[in-house]
């Protein structure tokens, strides 16, 4: 007879098998730029029973958790000899966040944590807690993570224990397996969040674009997402950032933005996804938005649709920190797929499904913003025009049942 342990650990495993098992499907509406899921790709719930419990009946009789483990959120993600791979910030209830492998045959579900998290070393100055990882393979051969290293501030009094420090790590590998450490990126800013690396050298350097910012929450004279040169990677340092994508008044990012995962490189230009923030009574909203730079001066930006690709919908406005969507992770896939992974209120990751034809489609003819309500009238006003012109074409309009007021 199996005793109660027993019992509580076959069901612990059995729902556990049963979630990683579990087949995702898409969502049927869909705006059609992408495609949502119906599950998140990866939750607390996903991080190994072997992390979370003592298995040991002599030690943990009551079969309780040991380590807890709070969210699965901002991940990097990265295709590698046919498999989908999503490196993911597992924070714990202590609220370290730290970064852990995860394994999918398709991208879409079936998602299973590699044993342990990732190793990552330290430099001299050690890491309170490190974040949201950006993978990207250069042409220098390496896979390159760089990712947000957060330290108290020193300056600050006793008293004031939240005052922070974000920089930039960087670390790179050859097989998500072993990670050597580089110093982390000088710039001329106070401070740094969201810094990725260019996949191609520019000039025959190393190009980061960076989110410079003036203390630990605030952008403030720190424009938006910059673009700089280093001509080392082991000691890089920026001394001119070029702000390509300006936060601006009454817009999505009026308070800050940041780019999301190393661009795509595509026939039109470098594809980037971004997110935006701006504040609102019930605190700051998060979304992602699109925009496109010239392939031959990646400081450009040659094309950005108005407003935002992707923000919180429905369970995904709910979370620890609600009404956020990030992303720090996509894949172009070798067929013109193109897999976006979002974490949505910092508590989950999810998956969208796009193609690169989509995208292209979607930055070049979606409307920019005019940046007035008279603006956004008049555009609007141009596609009804347009369609009571196309609908009202040999009577279109009756058969595809679409109606307008006036008669
Ligand atoms: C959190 C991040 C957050 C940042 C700014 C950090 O301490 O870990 O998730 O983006 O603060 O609010
Ligand atoms: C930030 C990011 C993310 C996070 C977001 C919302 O500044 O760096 O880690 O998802 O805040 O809390």
């Amino acid at each position: 007879m199996p005793g109660k342990f027993e019992k509580r650990l076959e069901m612990l495993a059995e729902a556990y098998e049963k979630l990683i098992g579990r087949i995702n499907e898409p969502v049927k509406q869909s705006n059609g730029v992408y495609q949502r899921y119906k599950y998140p790709i990866l939750t607390s719930a996903h991080t190994p029973i072997f992390w979370r419990y003592d298995l040991n009946v002599e030690t943990n009789p009551f079969l309780m958790e040991r380590f807890g483990i709070n969210s699965v959120l901002n991940a990097g993600a990265i295709k590698l000899n046919n498999k989908y791979f999503v490196v993911a910030r597992v924070e714990g209830v202590d609220r370290k966040s730290f970064f852990a492998v995860s394994e999918s045959a398709n991208g879409i579900d079936n998602f299973r944590f590699w044993d342990y998290p990732v190793f990552m070393p330290e430099t001299e100055n050690p890491d309170t807690n490190i974040y949201d990882m950006r993978l990207v393979e250069h042409e220098d051969g390496w896979i390159y993570g760089l990712f947000c290293t957060e330290r108290r501030d020193h300056s600050a009094a006793f008293y004031n224990q939240s005052a922070a420090v974000a920089q930039c790590g960087i670390a790179r590998t050859k097989d998500l397996k072993t990670w050597e450490r580089l110093a982390d990126l000088k710039t001329k800013s106070p401070q740094q969040r969201n810094v990725v690396l260019h996949p191609h050298f520019i000039n025959g350097k190393y190009a980061f674009y960076t989110r410079p910012q003036d203390n630990f929450i605030e952008a403030g004279t720190g424009g938006g997402i910059g673009l700089g040169l280093s001509d080392s990677i082991e000691n890089a340092v920026v001394n001119d950032e070029v702000i390509i994508d300006y936060k601006i008044y009454h817009t999505i990012n009026e308070l800050k933005n940041g780019l999301g995962p190393a661009p795509i490189k595509t026939k039109m230009g470098w594809l980037h996804s971004a997110h935006g923030v701006r504040n609102t009574a019930a605190g700051l909203r998060y979304v992602l938005y699109l925009f496109m730079t010239d392939l031959q001066n990646p400081a450009k930006v040659i094309y950005k649709p108005a407003g935002y690709f992707i923000a919180p919908e429905g369970d995904e406005r709910i979370g620890d920190v609600s009404n956020v969507v990030f992303s720090n992770g996509w894949i172009a896939d070798d067929d013109g797929r193109v897999l976006i992974y979002y974490a949505s209120s910092d508590t989950r990751i999810h998956v969208a499904t796009t193609t690169i034809d989509q995208l292209l489609d979607y930055v070049i003819n979606t409307p920019s913003d005019g940046l007035s309500s008279a603006a956004s009238v008049h555009t609007l006003t141009r596609i009804i025009d347009n369609n009571k012109e196309v609908l009202n074409r040999k009577g279109a309009k009756s058969k595809i049942g679409i109606a307008f007021a006036d008669k």
